[in-house]
């Protein structure tokens, strides 16, 4: 019997059902779960928050007693409580693919979880850095943009950003894309594993196995598994939440003539009526693109 009083924590880790939790104070403790915590249909994952206790035998080492409500779920990777997602998008390689990114952005607006967008790698880039800036104002007209490089430290603005407030932040994005790097580079350790791409098809070998949060600054941040196509498969998004994706295009659509307008191809659809600028008609048809997706995947769904 323990007699020690709960108290909160949040957890960093989990590994083959073991627990790194960090206290209200920042202490980190190892910790197992409660049986029936153990076996409940939505598992402690991490970012969850909890109250524990100590058990008599070791200062160090804590039970899992009972798990919070959660302010919000990401469900591939699962993450609770996240307030903003940091998508980290390879300037070169691994290639974009805009299909997975707006679904990753669209699960987590959905989940009023904030997007700001990592373009990396951009050491790679030619001396007109001519696809960066492409690239960048492409993805600036609807979310905050910074343009890296974990190899030549060029990290001045997200070191920044870890400055403005306390925050729960995932870093998120295909495997490859320097997930792990950039985490080791800011902590200036070698924390995360990383892992060199496959030189045929120049794709990611999923290195990351699990989450993690680390302190970075003012914020938490977690380094996660990169995701994959079958990950995005699993999301079921529903057509109507496409434009969630292009808060830049979504802004428009009260104008619609028609209620429930899809904004590829109606009149009088002020989405569309919007597209003067090539990059935003760009968007504009990638939006279609992803609605497009979304209904075909819908057809398969089997309720
Ligand atoms: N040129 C260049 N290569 C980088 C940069 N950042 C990461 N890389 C390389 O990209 C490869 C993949 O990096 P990781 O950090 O393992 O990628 P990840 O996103 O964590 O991948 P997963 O864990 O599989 O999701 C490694 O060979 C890194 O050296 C960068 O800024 N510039
Ligand atoms: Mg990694
Ligand atoms: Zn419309």
């Amino acid at each position: 019997m323990t007699t020690e009083k709960r108290q909160t924590a949040f957890i960093a880790k989990v590994l083959n059902g073991l627990f790194t939790v960090i206290t209200v104070e920042g202490r980190e403790l190892s910790a197992t779960a409660k049986g029936n915590l153990r076996y409940h249909k939505s598992p402690l994952c991490v970012g969850d928050e909890i109250d524990y206790i100590l058990t008599p035998q070791a200062e160090t080492a804590a039970q899992i007693v009972a798990c919070r409500q959660r302010r919000n779920m990401l469900l591939r990777p699962p993450l609770a409580n996240i307030d903003e997602l940091w998508l980290v998008i390879s300037l070169f390689e691994p290639e974009i693919n805009f299909l997975q990114l707006d679904a990753v952005i669209c699960q987590a607006l959905q989940q009023q979880i904030k997007i700001r967008l990592l373009l990396s790698k951009v050491d790679l880039d030619n001396a007109e850095q001519a696809r960066s800036t492409y690239i960048s104002s492409y993805f600036n007209q609807a979310f905050k943009t910074a343009i890296i490089s974990a190899k030549m430290q060029q990290l001045d603005t997200i070191t920044a950003w870890c400055r403005e407030k306390e925050l729960k932040v995932a870093l998120s994005g295909l495997s490859g894309v320097g997930k792990s790097t950039l985490l080791n580079t800011l902590l200036g350790s070698e924390y995360m594993l990383t892992q060199s791409l496959s030189s045929k098809l120049k794709r990611g070998k999923q290195t990351t196995r699990h989450s993690q949060f680390f302190s970075c600054g003012k914020i938490w941040l977690a380094d996660t598994p990169g995701f994959s196509a079958l990950d995005i498969a699993k999301f079921r998004l529903r057509p109507a939440e496409a434009i969630l994706a292009y808060p830049d295009l979504a802004e428009f659509t009260a104008e619609c003539y028609f209620n429930n307008c899809s904004h590829t191809h109606e009149p009088k659809c002020a989405v569309i009526a919007a597209c003067q600028s090539p990059l935003i008609r760009e968007r504009w048809q990638n939006y279609c693109n992803f609605y497009n997706y979304i209904v075909s995947e819908e057809k398969k769904y089997v309720y």
